[in-house]
């Protein structure tokens, strides 16, 4: 990059200089520990004294292969710092500097992210390592850097080491959009909040009684009446193929892979609906508004059943590039427990036929066709020996016990929105369980990772999203990502306490939950 080009870019910088120097004789107020990150990371290493300043000459310097992620992060910093942050290939030495550097080990997700007085730098092997550094360094800096308006402050980060990298591959959350529709809006706000935590897949709930929200060329009136009411009529809508596709791109530049799910083959309601020839008697079911489950069946004898699915996973595989496409399978008490076998061995494969892994609610063990597929386990025992078995034989693990991980439960007796079937759920429950143990029979490497839905029976728009979702989320983001040995309740609690105010700073209606001591 040519030196008028950098010194232009530092001449603007420079104008973007505080007209009111920060007070010489104020002592920076104190940056976050590097321990403070939530997830806690696998191995930090503080060097006191060692503060790097972000100041208003401060520049970003990445190589091509870093540069959006580099861009991203810089729109992050701009509102609070009111600075210029250019992003460029080259700084001139001795300029504070964030270096974004490819290369060296780490894994997929994994990075060294290391501060000194003179320069910032996050190294990864991929790029998506390079972006949970980013999330990391977000939380390094104080919290006023998540204002969406200029903050006079001194911008410091604390010197030191983090190498951080993921416990488990899938640290999931998931959105009903079946039973309460929420827009793309919603959904990518949701996003931009989860990923902060380093969940990595978003579990989209795309079909139900209640309605069916994804559009399918080859089966239109699916979609015809905005795609059914919703519970209480509160829901109507669906996505084109072109907000899921827009869906699915925004939440791959924030490195979180979209799993779109439909329920099969219970959960059918809406789909019977719009086409009675899914049922075996050809007459069309009354739409339903009421959150009862476990009435509806596809008609498993039909071989108008295995066009539909086919059609429906045909087109949804090729609208998704992430690797799992998950049919549901729960609740399925209207298909006999020969009939359920029979369709999933009809239908696990075809997931495979189109370039899937099967992702399903661990139900679908019940079918050999597991084998090869992903068990979602919502389970609210210690035991499911159908699921031990398929581990046995290959089958791999989510784990969403409903108990601990979902975020649909209400916090306690008092809380004005969400279910209580599967008990209360404070955010100690939700953080106080192991992935690895919590199932008999069901261990690492059979566990890839963890989930948290978030049903929406009750929802209506994101404020409920977020006072559900926050803190506990967390919670369960902690557990997919650090390492067991860094699990404790004291930790995890005493940095979610500092963490609540930069939820409200960027305006999140979270929980404040009585369990934490919020700062
Ligand atoms: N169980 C149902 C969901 C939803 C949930 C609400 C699963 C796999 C209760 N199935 O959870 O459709 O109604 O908490």
């Amino acid at each position: 990059m040519a030196n008028h080009v950098i010194s232009r870019a530092l001449a603007a910088a420079a104008l973007t200089l505080p007209l009111v120097a920060t007070p010489a004789t104020a002592a920076p107020p104190q940056a976050p520990a590097l321990s403070s990150v939530i997830p806690a990371p696998a191995q930090v290493t503080p060097a006191p004294g060692a503060t790097f300043r972000l100041t208003a000459l401060t520049a970003v310097k990445a190589a091509p292969a870093a540069r959006k992620i580099a861009e991203q992060l810089a729109r992050e910093l701009r509102p609070a710092t009111g600075y210029a942050l250019p992003v460029l290939p080259a700084t001139l030495p001795g300029l504070p500097t964030i270096s974004l550097q490819l290369g060296g080990t780490g894994g997929r997700e994994g990075y060294t992210l290391t501060v000194t007085p003179k320069q910032v730098t996050i190294r990864a092997a991929a790029p998506a390592g390079l972006y949970n550094g980013t999330r990391t360094l977000l939380q390094l800096l104080p919290k006023e850097i998540d204002s969406r308006t200029v903050v006079r402050r001194a911008w410091t980060i604390n010197g030191g080491t983090i190498k951080d990298l993921p416990r488990y591959a899938y640290r999931g959350a998931m959105l009903d959009l079946a039973r309460h529709f929420h827009t793309p809006a919603e959904v990518k706000a949701y996003i931009d909040e989860i990923s902060r935590f380093k969940v990595n897949y978003l579990h989209l709930h795309l079909t139900d009684d209640q309605g069916w929200r994804i559009r399918i060329d080859s089966w239109p009136r699916l979609t015809a009446g905005d795609g059914g009411p919703g519970v209480d009529g509160e829901g109507p809508g669906f996505l084109t193929k072109a907000e899921y596709s827009d869906i699915v791109r925004y939440a791959a530049a924030r490195y979180v892979t979209i799993v779109p799910e439909v329920d099969m083959p219970g959960h059918v309601n809406a789909a019977q609906v719009a086409y009675p020839e899914l049922t075996c008697d050809g007459v069309a079911p009354p739409p339903r508004t009421d959150t009862e489950v476990g009435y509806s069946s596809l008609c498993i004898s039909s071989e108008t059943t295995y066009r539909f699915v086919e059609d429906v996973i045909r087109e949804l595989a090729a609208l998704t590039p992430g690797p799992y496409l998950h049919i549901g399978g729960d609740e399925a008490h209207a298909t006999s427990e020969a009939d359920y076998v029979t369709f999933q061995n009809r239908v696990l494969p075809l997931v495979k036929k189109y370039g899937k892994t099967a992702y399903g609610w661990n139900e679908i063990t019940k079918s050999p066709a597991a084998a090869t597929a992903v068990a979602q386990f919502w389970g609210t025992t210690t035991t499911n020996p159908t699921l031990a078995a398929a581990v046995a034989n290959g089958t791999k693990v989510v784990m969403s016990p409903a108990n601990k991980a979902y975020i649909d439960q209400k916090y306690d007796p008092s809380t004005p929105i969400g279910l209580s079937w599967a008990g209360y759920i404070e955010v100690r429950d939700a953080y106080g369980w192991d992935p690895a143990t919590h199932l008999a029979g069901v261990t690492d490497p059979a566990v890839i990772g963890v989930e948290a839905p978030l049903w929406s029976e009750t929802l209506r728009d994101l404020d409920d999203i977020e006072f559900l979702a926050f803190p506990r989320l967390p919670a369960i983001a902690e557990l997919g990502w650090s390492p067991a040995a860094t699990h404790d309740w004291d930790s995890f609690s005493a940095r979610l306490g500092a963490y609540g105010p930069r939820w409200t700073l960027r305006g999140i209606d979270f929980y404040p939950s009585p369990q934490v001591d919020w700062q």
